[in-house]
């Protein structure tokens, strides 16, 4: 699938720091010390509805994260999926009357566009679930080789059971493990399934809906060996980061990354298993389901400066659960003007001591708010009594665009 053009990002003087970050399996802040090519997965959209601020901040926080790798000398090689085919596309065509393939194709597309606008780093891999089946198949068909799947009326489920990580990512007890299946795509109250939990693998064809034929029959995949399959095919069999939202921990990469180990017989899958706060609006976390939602797409057409949208985002740690609001919008178009103006002036204070403290809070589990301060202080104190620095406010830009991805 085609991904997105690839903001700028030029090298800063000096080498930013090691990425530490939190992980979710392993509960705390450590060095992310990849190897000399760092490699992450991101899990992408199902593509039946515009990108919403949640979805751009879970996207953002992963830009941050590749941003502060560069910096430090790594290379970085990002995949990122697109749920392309799933029930949710295919109910909103029901409920639409339009094609699912044209929801899909319309909403990526647009999501490619936000993406850009907000300066987000293009994956080198943008890969689409429809376009993985037969890799996907051959991965289902080696875990029934392996003996760790089940049939069930066509279906074929996989055992979890033989799982020794699962359950490490999330800490769920089997009850929450319970409602979040439920509420996440998950079947746990079909009759026959050998543990509730098992996740639908193999889904064969059913009337009135899409199917591929594959080496195993007619049918289409389940969501979490989507991501398995497409990770292992462009990462390889152990990555450093899988990242998404809080809410795809359980049972999203819980699922994916029990059944890539079980394919590959290497644990963990990835070193590091990242998740974004959510966002929410109107006292509820902003979902597609509910409709509680404020599009990236909206703003730009109402005509707000998408790096006003990044900036509003940026003002939240990337792990805390926080609420839109026109308040911090309006805060972050202030502080954009702010930026503007002193990285504007012809000399200003020295911008040596931002760039460190700037790479050593967004080296200790990208601390953007206090990324945020130390530029606000030196551009309200370079726009109150000047400075002597005459390149000071370029280095500043340069910062901003390639650590912050605020382009000025
Ligand atoms: N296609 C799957 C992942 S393989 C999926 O979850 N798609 S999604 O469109 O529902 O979500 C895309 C990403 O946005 C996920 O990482 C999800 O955790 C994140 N996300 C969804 N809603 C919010 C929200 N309100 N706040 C923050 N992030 C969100
Ligand atoms: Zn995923």
């Amino acid at each position: 699938m085609q991904s997105w053009s690839q903001p700028l990002v030029s090298k800063l003087p000096g080498i930013g720091r090691d990425l530490a970050l939190f992980d979710s399996a392993t509960q705390n802040v450590r060095p992310t010390a990849p190897g000399e090519v760092a490699k992450i997965y991101v899990c992408g959209i199902t593509p039946y509805d515009a990108t919403h601020i949640g979805h751009a901040n879970t996207y953002v926080a992963f830009d941050l994260l590749i941003r502060t790798w560069l910096d430090s000398g790594v290379q970085v090689e990002y995949v990122q999926n697109v749920t392309d085919i799933d029930e949710p596309l295919l109910e909103r065509a029901v409920a639409t009357g339009k094609d699912w393939r044209e929801i899909a194709d319309r909403e990526t597309a647009l999501f490619r566009e936000d993406m850009q606008a907000l300066s987000v780093i293009a994956p080198a891999h943008y890969i689409g679930a429809v376009e993985s089946i037969p890799q996907i198949a051959e991965h289902v068909l080696g875990l029934q080789a392996a003996g760790k799947t089940y049939a069930l009326e066509g279906d074929i489920y996989f055992t979890i059971a033989k799982s020794p990580l699962f359950g490490s990512i999330s800490h769920f007890s089997r009850d929450e493990m319970l409602s979040a299946f439920a509420e996440h795509g998950g079947d746990p109250t079909r009759p026959g399934k050998l543990n509730a939990l098992d996740p639908l693998l193999w889904k064969t064809q059913r009337p009135n809906e899409p199917a591929w034929d594959t080496v195993l029959g007619c049918g289409r995949p389940g969501w979490h060996i989507e991501c398995s399959t497409i990770a292992l095919s462009y990462l390889g069999n152990q990555i450093d980061v899988q990242g998404g939202g809080s809410d795809l921990k359980f049972p999203h990469h819980e699922m994916s990354s029990a059944q890539a180990e079980s394919i590959t017989g290497r644990e963990p899958f990835a070193r590091f298993y990242v998740h974004s706060g959510m966002v929410s609006w109107q006292g509820h976390k902003m979902s597609k389901s509910r409709g509680n939602l404020v599009f990236v797409s909206t703003l730009r057409h109402e005509g707000v400066d998408p790096m006003s949208i990044r900036l509003a985002l940026l003002a939240h740690h990337y792990r805390s659960d926080w609420s839109w609001t026109p308040q911090g919008l309006e805060g972050a178009q202030a502080r954009l003007e702010l930026w503007r103006a002193a990285t504007s002036l012809p000399s200003a204070r020295a911008a040596e001591s931002v760039l460190d403290r700037v790479r050593e809070v967004m080296s200790d589990d990208l601390h953007t708010p206090g990324a945020l301060d130390t530029i606000d202080n030196w551009a309200r104190d370079s726009l109150h009594s000047g400075g002597p620095d005459s390149s000071g406010p370029e280095l500043i830009k340069n910062l901003c665009a390639s650590l912050l991805g605020v382009y000025l």
